[in-house]
């Protein structure tokens, strides 16, 4: 092996035992540097003729692009082992379960909101929803409830400060104000007819949402949740709201056997008033009677408040508490579960 041969070869052992890419550098510089031993031969051929220098010059060139070779060979060695390191150490085991995201899911009142706007909706009731802060007239003077009855004071009802009686000045204390609007909405869409002498369109419609009370205990919540049925027409009794609301609670409590008494009651806004209880005939809550809604034939005065003639037009009301029907349902015995955001509680509804 000659002189050219064996520095190549002590070049790529030097290379093979560098361990780090900066041992690999130093090891390069012993060689390849400018005071490294490849140069080093270069500048010993200054005192060679101009045919040596030739064959020399060429010779040592061919060394040098080997060692050149087996260093680029062993930068891509380190480079690739580096890198195995590297996956090794970040690797993903990609079989393990991910993180879940809650799959989240409707409240039990909302889903008691779509249970009631779905069996409604199938009986021809159309949904209104509006204004959760209203004026005395809607929400009051127009349902004839008289300026001084109980419900009208600062005891029972949220006061908004800054209101006057002509803008919204209150919290809602029952979704009736919505029924009147829809009302007055319907009958302002057809008075021409009416006043040709000619029918409108029945108004059938259901107003569920939030309402406000000042009331708090383990079955009453400052705010809680109403749905109230308004059917007006020209031939609409107190038996339609019978027919009407028996199915209803049949359906929502999915019980065919579920029975009703109407028991009478006063309410300003109809006349006459009957608070509506159901009777299960199985289950847990069998045999008791459990009052779920209230409910009349409307009353003269509110029916000329919606700007029909009360002589002519007559029809059914009815309010329910959404809660208590969620609470009876679900057979749940506090209220406040229901608002205090629990995940535990609420997940069982899914
Ligand atoms: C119009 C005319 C009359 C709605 C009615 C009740 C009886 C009633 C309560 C049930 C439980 C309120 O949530 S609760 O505390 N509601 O007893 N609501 S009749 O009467 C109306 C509605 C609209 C235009």
């Amino acid at each position: 092996m000659n002189e050219l041969d064996t520095l190549v070869e002590s070049a790529t052992q030097l290379f093979a035992q560098s361990a780090t890419p900066a041992d690999l550098e130093n090891a390069k510089a012993q060689f390849l540097g400018k005071s490294g031993r490849v140069t080093e031969l270069m500048k010993g051929m200054a005192q060679l003729s101009v045919d040596e220098k030739k064959s020399r010059g060429a010779a040592i060139n061919v060394a040098k692009q080997a060692i050149e070779a087996a260093l680029t060979a062993r930068r891509q060695a380190l480079a690739d082992a580096e890198l195995q390191v590297q996956l090794k150490a970040e690797a993903l085991d990609v079989s393990l379960p991910g993180r879940q995201r809650g799959q989240g899911g409707l409240h039990p009142v909302s889903l008691t909101f779509e249970r009631i706007e779905g069996i409604f909706g199938s009986m021809g009731f159309d949904v209104a929803q509006g204004p959760e802060i209203e004026t005395d007239w809607f929400n009051f003077t127009a349902l004839n409830t008289p300026e001084d009855h109980p419900a009208r004071s600062m005891h029972d009802t949220f006061y908004v400060e800054g209101g006057t009686p002509e803008a919204p000045n209150l919290l809602r204390t029952h979704t009736s104000p919505m029924q009147i609007r829809h009302a007055v909405q319907h009958v302002k869409k057809h008075r021409a007819a009416l006043d040709a002498g000619q029918s409108m369109p029945e108004v059938r419609v259901i107003a569920p949402g939030r309402t406000y009370r000042v009331d708090s205990d383990a079955t009453h919540s400052p705010m809680f949740h109403q749905c109230e049925g308004l059917w007006i027409g020209e031939n609409v009794s107190f038996k339609d709201l019978k027919v009407i609301f028996t199915a209803f609670c049949r359906t929502f409590f999915e019980s065919d056997d579920l029975v009703l008494r109407f028991r009478p009651s006063f309410f300003p806004f109809t006349e006459p008033s009957a608070e509506i209880d159901i009777q299960f005939q199985t289950g847990p809550l069998a045999g008791r009677w459990l009052e779920v809604a209230g409910s009349g034939q409307v009353h003269p005065n509110v029916v000329r408040n919606m700007g029909l003639d009360p002589e002519k037009y007559i029809g059914f009301a009815f309010g329910m508490g959404m809660d208590r029907l969620t609470m009876l349902r679900y057979g749940v015995n506090d209220l406040r579960l229901f608002f205090d955001g629990d995940i535990r509680f609420l997940s069982q509804f899914q």
